[in-house]
C-alpha cells in the first residue's frame, strides 16, 4: 500500500486515536484544560507519532478529513466527560495550515459543535503562525471562528513568521510559548529573556499564555517567578490515553 492508501485505511478502520495532555495552572496546580494529540495505532508498526504522518497528510490533502475527525472526536470525548460529571475543561485541537485555509472550516466547526452538543467555550483551536501569512484572510477567518464562541491560541509561538504589528490585530486568546525556548531557560540567558518578554507582552496585550515543554521543577520556578499562568509538559504529565486522563480528572478535582 502507498502511504496515502494506508492513511485512508487508518481513518476508515479506526486506527487513529487521540491522546490528551493536561495543562496546569501554575499557582493553583489545577488542571485547566487539555490538548488533543493524534496517534496512529498501526497494525504492524505499533504507535506511530504524528511527526511521521502529519507532514505527509498535509502534503496529500488527507489532513482535511483527518483534521475533521480529530475535531469531532475531541469534542465528542469532551462532551462525554462533561456528561459523566468530570470537571468542565476546554479541549484544544491543532489545526494545520491546509485545514485553516479550507473555505468551509468555520461551517465545519459549527456543525461539529452542534452535532456533539459541546458548548463552544470548551473548544480551543491552536493555529500556527504559518496559517496567518495572508494577514487579512486570517483575521477574517479568526473573527468568524470567534463569533462561534470558541477560543483561539497561537501554537509554537516565536518559531514562525511572527510580526508583532499583526499579532495585535488578531482576535486571539492565548499564546503557546514553543518548547524550544523553554528547554534551555535555566542555562541560556537569551531563551530566558525571550520567554520572560513573551510573558510580559501577553500581560500587556491581555492575552493568556502557556509555556510548553516544561520538564523540570526549575523551569516551573522560573515561569512562576515571571508570572506565566499556565504550563504544559512532561513535568506535570505526558500526553495520556483517554482512560488515563479520565483517571487523572477523577483524582484531581
Ligand atoms: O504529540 P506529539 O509531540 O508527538 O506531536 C508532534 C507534532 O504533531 C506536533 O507538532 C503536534 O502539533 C502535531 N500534531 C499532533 N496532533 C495533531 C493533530 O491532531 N493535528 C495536527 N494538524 N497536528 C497534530
Ligand atoms: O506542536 P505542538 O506544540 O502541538 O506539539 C506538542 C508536542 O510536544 C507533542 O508531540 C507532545 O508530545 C510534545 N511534548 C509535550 N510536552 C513535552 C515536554 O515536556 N517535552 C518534550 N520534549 N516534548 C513535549
Ligand atoms: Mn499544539
Ligand atoms: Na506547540
Amino acid at each position: 500500500l502507498t502511504m496515502e492508501n494506508e492513511l485512508r485505511k487508518a481513518l476508515l478502520q479506526n486506527e487513529l486515536i487521540l491522546h490528551y495532555q493536561p495543562q496546569m495552572d501554575i499557582v493553583s496546580g489545577n488542571i485547566v484544560g487539555f490538548e488533543a494529540l493524534i496517534r496512529w495505532r498501526h497494525p504492524e508498526r505499533g504507535m506511530v507519532s504524528p511527526m511521521d504522518f502529519i507532514p505527509f497528510a498535509e502534503e496529500s490533502g488527507l489532513i482535511v478529513p483527518i483534521g475533521e475527525w480529530v475535531l469531532r472526536e475531541a469534542c465528542r470525548q469532551n462532551k462525554l466527560w462533561q456528561n459523566l460529571g468530570y470537571p468542565h475543561l476546554p479541549v484544544s485541537v491543532n489545526i494545520s495550515t491546509r485545514q485553516f485555509l479550507q473555505p468551509n472550516l468555520c461551517a465545519q466547526v459549527a456543525e461539529v459543535l452542534e452535532s456533539t452538543g459541546l458548548d463552544p467555550s470548551y473548544l480551543e483551536l491552536e493555529i500556527t503562525e504559518s496559517s496567518t501569512m495572508d494577514v487579512d484572510y486570517a483575521i477574517g477567518v479568526l473573527l468568524e471562528l470567534k463569533e462561534l464562541g470558541i477560543k483561539i491560541s497561537i501554537d509554537d509561538f516565536g518559531t514562525g513568521y511572527s510580526s508583532l504589528s499583526y499579532l495585535k490585530r488578531f482576535p486571539i486568546d492565548k499564546l503557546k510559548i514553543d518548547q524550544s525556548f523553554v528547554r534551555d531557560i535555566m542555562t541560556d540567558p537569551n531563551d530566558a529573556a525571550i520567554v520572560a518578554s513573551i510573558i510580559a507582552m501577553t500581560r500587556h496585550m491581555n492575552l493568556k499564555v502557556i509555556a510548553e515543554g516544561v520538564e523540570t521543577e526549575e523551569q516551573l520556578g522560573f515561569l512562576h517567578l515571571n508570572n506565566c499562568n499556565e504550563i504544559q509538559g512532561y513535568f506535570f504529565s505526558r500526553p495520556l490515553a483517554a482512560e488515563q486522563l479520565e483517571m487523572m480528572l477523577m483524582n484531581h478535582q
